[in-house]
Parts: structure tokens; sequence; C-alpha cells
């Protein structure tokens, strides 16, 4: 039986919407953050050494952590017939490789630094303003990242419908959260990138991803 550590409010969402995709049945674990720090909490370090989320268990397998190997190894597992991965050797599959890795490879560096840059902002004065300063060049060279990288997603979307292409593939699982981190931090909205934005609003109005969110809580990253 597949059994998913799921922390709320996380990256572990794109796995449940891999799974409903798959039509595959599944176990869900889910962890609670903790409200001042956002860290997941050490019941998870039981799960994994990493103590993040998600981490995945079937069938007695040692877990398996990191989201884009977890749609890899779902996909080789439970996807025979192929219908979440162009086929091995086409450009779209080139394509499909591409995204897979970026999303945690490049494109959640920016976002996430971000983010960080955003809590320090909640810091009491006089803190607040000495840290504004002092981190202000780091905080242009993120926003200007976050731009480019979101000005790349849009030209890819303006020639193609999905990331890898024509077809809805695992690419476009894994770039949900790199594509709601932006929308609630990044700048993106029907005006600023109107092709990924038409693709997150097509994305979010999947049942599969509907059925994720049900299972797995909203996803507001707010914070
Ligand atoms: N690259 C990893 C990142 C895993 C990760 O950072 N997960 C976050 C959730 S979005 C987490 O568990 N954060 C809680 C913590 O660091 O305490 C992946 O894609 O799975």
């Amino acid at each position: 039986m597949v059994r998913v550590h799921h922390l709320e409010n996380s990256r572990s969402h794109r796995v449940l919407w891999l799974l409903e995709e798959l039509g595959q049945p599944y176990e869900v674990v889910t962890y609670r953050r903790d409200p001042a720090t956002l860290a997941a909490p050490a019941a998870l370090r039981a799960v994994h050494p990493l103590g993040k989320s998600p981490v995945l268990e079937d069938d007695g397998m040692a877990p398996l952590a990191e989201s884009g190997a977890i749609l890899e190894y779902l996909l080789q597992r439970y996807d025979l017939s192929g219908r979440f991965a162009p086929a091995r050797g086409t450009a779209d599959w080139v394509r499909y490789l591409h995204w897979l890795h970026f999303a945690e490879g490049s494109a959640m560096t920016p976002l996430l630094v971000k983010l960080i840059l955003n809590r320090t902002d909640k810091a009491p004065w006089p803190v607040r303003g000495i840290l504004r300063k002092a981190l202000m060049p780091l905080r242009v060279r993120v926003e200007g990242q976050i731009a480019d990288q979101l000005a790349y997603m849009e030209a890819a979307l303006a020639q193609a419908p999905h990331f890898a292409g024509e077809a809805f593939s695992a690419a476009d699982v894994q770039m949900i959260f790199v594509a709601e981190a932006s929308a609630a931090r990044g700048g993106l909205n029907a005006g600023s990138y109107p092709k990924l934005w038409d693709w997150l609003t097509r994305m979010r109005a999947r049942p599969g991803w509907q059925r994720a969110l049900e299972k797995g809580g909203a996803l507001r990253l707010g914070f």
C-alpha cells in the first residue's frame, strides 16, 4: 500500500495529485507545521532523517524523499501505459525532463529566499529597518531572478498548453508548487504572466487536483 507522509501546505500536495491522476489507492499521514517557525514536526524525522515532506512508503521499500524522485517512482511503478510522461527520446520527453528538474533544481531557490526575506519584515522595529536596508541588494537580486524565471515559464507556455507539450504530464504536477509559490509571493497574476496564469487556472480546475486538496487540505502559501 502506498503511504504519503504529507505536511500541510507543502510540496507533498504534488504527490497526492499524481496519485489521484493515476487512480492509485493510497493512505495519507498528515503532519502540521509549527505555527511560529513553519517547520515540520519532529515526528517526520522518525520517518526520514531529513525530517521534510513529502516522503513515500510503498510495499516495505525504504522511505523515499524528494518530490521529483517520488513522482518518477510512481510513474515507473504505476503508470505502465505511460499516460503522464511523453515517449522516451521525443522532443517532448526532453522538455518533460527539463521541467521536472527545473522546479526543485532552480525555481524554488529564489522563491524560498523571498519567503525568508518576507519574514524578516515581521521583525520588531528598529531591527526590521536595519535588516531591510542591509538585505536590499539581496532582495533586488532575488526579485530579478524570480521575474526571469516567470518570463521563462511564460515563454514555454506560449508555445504549448502544458510544460511538456500538448499533453498534461507529471512535469505539470511538479511545476504547480512553483506556480502557487509565485502567485503567493512572486508577482504571478492574470495580468503579469497571462499564459502561466491560464495554465495554473486549468491545473487548479482538474478533478484530480481538487481531490488532492480534499485529502491534503488547502494549499495557502502566503506565509
Ligand atoms: N526538494 C525537496 C524539498 C522538501 C522540503 O523542503 N519540504 C518542505 C515542505 S514544502 C518541508 O518539509 N519543510 C518543513 C521543514 O523544513 O521543517 C522536495 O521537493 O521534496
